[in-house]
């Protein structure tokens, strides 16, 4: 009741307003009081201070632009990464220049042609060379954009060659994210979402499956090799995330119920990146790029490009997930193999 008067009485005070501009209005219109009306003089400051705001506004961008170029990201990191530059460049440099030319007119022409006693608006309804060329010139510029956009899409969406890349799943949940290797044989064991149990199997692997049992599962921070193509399939538990490498100008969906892929080199090891950027704390980062729940800000994990011996060294390091069941089954093969060098 109190919402609904309380409604009312903004209404009614808005009617008063109105109605008391209106009684105003009407007034100073039997007094024949002209001081509310805009004159040439007005109309010249106002084009004078447009003229002034001109480069004033031109320097404004320019100044914000100096001093949030801090928070660019570094170099691309990866072979693609520079296609994805060059193409976000050549945008730039195509909507920097269209904003010059019309942020120029707009405050060029509101000085120019403000209004003066005795001048008329010229009529001019239409302009066939106009028309074409407006129409023209966009849809040139548009084309080359799609053009160029899809070739780098293309350069870059192929699919990767498995065999002789790196394969890492990377496998999403609310709020986080695990990595999983092919191990040895390059290639990831089966999953079964049936099988997911947080304290036993926390990626659904299929133990059944003896591609699986050299697959190495590791948290927190994850290892790829410089100058080696890395194959990420991705993988989700749950809703909807999106990892996201910036500093490898890469990002792709996870979705839950079906598998997606990005590949790419790594050209700057995490120890080059550190002097690049002269920040000894620099890390390579994985993050979520989907708003995936509450701690979705925090769903993150670390990255590091190391030299092709401090990866190796790293990965031997790295047990598999299925440690015991691999050396079974690799003892009966040695056992089989002796047993057949007997005979
Ligand atoms: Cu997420």
């Amino acid at each position: 009741m109190i919402k609904l008067l309380v409604e009312v009485v903004i209404i009614l005070t808005i009617i008063a307003i109105t109605q008391l501009v209106r009684v105003f209005e009407l007034t100073s219109e039997l007094k024949a009081d002209r001081s509310n009306d805009v004159t040439e003089k007005d109309n010249r400051m106002n084009a004078r201070l447009m003229l002034t705001f001109l480069p004033i506004f031109f320097i404004f961008c320019l100044y914000w632009f100096v001093k949030y170029k801090k928070y660019f990201l570094p170099v691309s990191a990866s072979e693609s990464g520079v296609l994805t530059d060059e193409l976000f460049n050549f945008n730039m440099l195509i909507i920097t220049i269209v904003f010059v030319i019309t942020q120029f007119l707009l405050f060029w022409f509101a000085f120019k042609y403000y209004a003066r006693k005795g001048t008329k608006a010229y009529y001019y309804p239409h302009n066939n060379k106009l028309e074409f060329a407006w129409t023209v010139i966009p849809a040139l510029a548009l084309s080359v954009i799609i053009i160029f956009g899809l070739r780098v899409w293309d350069k870059i969406m192929t699919p990767a060659d498995d065999a002789h890349s790196v394969v890492i799943e990377l496998y999403g949940q609310q709020f986080q994210w695990t990595a999983r290797y092919a191990g040895k044989d390059n290639v990831l064991g089966r999953t079964n979402y049936r099988l997911t149990d947080d304290a036993t199997n926390p990626l659904a692997m299929d133990s059944t499956d003896e591609k699986g049992w050299d697959d190495i599962i590791v948290r927190h921070e994850f290892h790829i090799p410089v100058n080696r193509e890395i194959s990420f399939k991705f993988r989700s538990r749950d809703v909807i995330h999106s990892a996201y490498m910036p500093h490898f100008r890469a990002q792709m969906n996870v979705v839950p119920g079906m598998e997606t892929m990005f590949h790419f080199k790594p050209t700057i090891t995490t120890d080059q990146m550190r002097k690049i950027t002269n920040n000894p704390a620099f890390d390579y980062i994985l993050l979520c790029n989907k708003v995936c729940g509450a701690s979705h800000y925090n769903m993150q994990m670390n990255i590091v490009v190391d030299t092709e011996a401090d990866y190796e060294k790293w990965l031997s390091q790295q047990k598999p997930f299925y440690a015991a069941k691999l050396a079974a089954f690799e003892q009966s093969k040695l056992n089989a193999s002796t047993s057949i060098a007997k005979k």
